[in-house]
């Protein structure tokens, strides 16, 4: 008998074309699957997020190891505290509140969480972070962060912070990332610090919260990548250990 795996939640988007189907490439679930976890999907729309008695979020907590916030539409800038830009994109009405309650319900606990791309920018807003709504108009001399449709395309390189989580799990100093954003953080939330930057324009690539057990963010998209062995290999493998961990730690074996 194997271990069992521990159980990852990944979040969906809303359809873009008709908002009344969730959004999500299977990538994520293949590169959880890859490291062993047994991933799963929650989408908003179902319920009412607003509702200030949901208590879904926990609901769904208590059933899974680890959070995995996934990518998708822009932020709506009114939930930082700014006006919406001319360069904002599309925005995913019932998501944002939905994952914004996940975030922070999962930091609360010590959960296990990994953000990619919006997942970064959601972890950051969920805990008093700012958004680069543009980065193409806010951004004087930035290099191009979107770059076009072929997710295994190297966009750009990004260093890492000596010392941080996000350097050992990557085993490296500097990689080349693909980058499908337009929008970064900008002011980083309670408690977060910046793993990683892009070289050329001091673009914030990765996200971490050094007190907790495992709460890593990226901007780009290492989940692409996982039909062959790559350097982002080792976060999903981090992020799922973090959750079997964590499971042990919560509840003891039977007697
Ligand atoms: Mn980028």
């Amino acid at each position: 008998m194997t271990a069992s795996r521990p159980r990852i939640v990944i979040t969906a988007g809303s359809d873009p074309g008709t908002a009344n189907h969730a959004w999500l490439r299977f990538d994520y679930l293949h590169a959880i699957s890859k490291a062993h976890g047994l991933p799963s999907i929650i989408a908003p729309g179902f319920t009412d997020p607003w509702e200030e008695t949901n208590q879904l979020p926990g609901e769904i907590l208590d059933n899974c190891d680890g959070l995995l916030l996934s990518g998708g539409a822009d932020v709506d800038p009114l939930l930082f505290g700014e006006e919406p830009h001319a360069g904002l994109g599309r925005v995913d009405g019932p998501r944002d509140p939905f994952e914004l309650t996940l975030a922070r319900e999962a930091v609360r606990r010590d959960m296990p969480v990994l953000g990619i791309c919006r997942g970064l920018q959601v972890l950051n807003v969920a805990l008093g972070g700012t958004l680069i709504q543009d980065i193409p108009s806010e951004v004087k001399g930035a290099v191009i962060h979107e770059t076009g449709e072929d997710r295994l395309v190297i966009g750009h390189d990004v260093t890492i912070a000596r010392d941080s989580r996000l350097a050992q799990l990557l085993s490296s100093a500097r990689v080349g990332v693909n980058s499908f954003h337009h929008q970064a953080v900008k002011r980083l939330g309670r408690g977060l610090t910046s793993s990683a930057i892009c070289p050329d324009d001091g673009i914030i690539e990765g996200l971490e919260m050094p007190d907790r057990r495992f709460v890593v963010a990226v901007q780009w998209h290492p989940e692409n990548f996982w039909k062959t062995p790559n350097a982002s290999d080792g976060l999903f493998a981090g992020f799922v250990e973090a959750a079997r961990l964590s499971v042990r730690s919560r509840r003891p074996l039977a007697s």
